[in-house]
């Protein structure tokens, strides 16, 4: 029986991420052409066996497969609108950062031009493409993600989140909230524990711990957000808000900006003002989304 063949594939933009893509499909064997505005930055990747192409067109006319990893979607579609007439036949694999607004909006203008569209959200930072650990979440044009799916396993494992082509970038910009949300109070605390003299470093290991235990919440949180059952389990909103009061009047004593923390406090107090004291934090998704009376 003879090997798979190893089809054809470019990368258009080689930042840091661009780069690790580039790596991982040479990696895995593909015959890879690699284009970015700033020439020097493919010197590496030529090194390793890929094609340089002079101009966005002339590498997309080298891939079946088109990667995209450029800064954003305004610089995404500058550069696609330059490379428009050899798009047709191939698929393009958009994993630029963008809202579910800009993936329709590409989804429709690749697809006028005869290409395949499927939009991604890499949850991985460069070291770890390649790596266990890595995802990457994909959705559009399922035939398209279909005949691809082994080859984009290079880069990590696989989420396939359907046809409509924003899923992916709402879920990758609600994993990235989630992100914000956990080193933003990483910050805050290492500014209250540096403000009262204590080395971080040594703070750090009660930090792990104490995320660790929290993130085992997750799960039955998700579930009481989906029935509705926003059991306290001995810790209820109207307890917490009460002692937020502290947190904020000791960031007041050390001199730590307390902006981070705010919006919690005000959404603690919203809660309980709306009768949702004994319940538990999943409760506060309802405010935030709006469907809580
Ligand atoms: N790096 C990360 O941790 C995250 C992980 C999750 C996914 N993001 C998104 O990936 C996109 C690219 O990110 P990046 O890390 O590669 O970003 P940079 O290293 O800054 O490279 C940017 C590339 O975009 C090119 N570029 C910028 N402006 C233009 C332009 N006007 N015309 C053409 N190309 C442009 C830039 O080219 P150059 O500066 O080297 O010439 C790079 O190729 C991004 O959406 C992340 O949110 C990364």
């Amino acid at each position: 029986m003879s090997a798979p063949r190893h089809r054809p594939v470019a990368v258009l933009g080689l930042g840091a991420m661009g780069r690790a893509l580039a790596g991982a499909l040479l990696a895995a064997g593909h015959p890879t052409t690699v284009w970015n505005r700033s020439p020097e930055r493919s010197a590496a990747l030529a090194g390793a066996g890929a094609d340089v192409a002079g101009s966005a067109a002339e590498a997309v006319a080298a891939g079946e497969l088109v990667v995209v990893c450029l800064l954003d979607d305004d610089v995404t579609r500058r550069v696609l609108e330059r490379a428009a007439p050899a798009l047709a036949g191939r698929t393009v694999v958009n994993l630029t950062n963008g809202t579910p607004a800009q993936a329709h909006r590409l989804a429709e203008w690749v697809t006028a031009r005869g290409a395949r569209y499927v939009d991604g959200g890499i949850m991985a930072v460069p070291f770890m493409i390649g790596q266990p650990g890595a995802f990457v979440l994909y959705s559009g044009a399922e035939d398209a993600f279909l005949d691809w799916r082994d080859t984009l396993e290079a880069f990590g494992d696989v989420h396939w989140l359907g046809a409509d082509p924003g899923r992916a970038a709402v879920h990758d910009l609600a994993l990235l909230a989630a992100m914000y949300g956990m080193f933003g109070g990483f910050l805050h605390a290492t500014a209250m524990v540096r403000a009262a003299g204590t080395p971080v470093g040594r703070f750090a290991p009660m930090v792990t711990g104490w995320l660790t235990a929290m993130l085992g919440e997750l799960p039955a949180m998700a579930a009481a957000v989906d029935s509705g059952e926003h059991d306290a389990d001995g810790s209820s909103l109207r307890m917490q808000a009460a002692s937020f009061g502290n947190l904020l009047a000791a960031c007041r004593d050390l001199g730590v900006d307390a902006g981070l923390m705010r919006p919690v406090r005000d959404l603690l107090d919203e809660a309980v003002a709306r009768g949702h004291g004994e319940e538990g934090l999943s409760a506060l998704v309802g405010l935030l989304h709006d469907d809580v009376g």
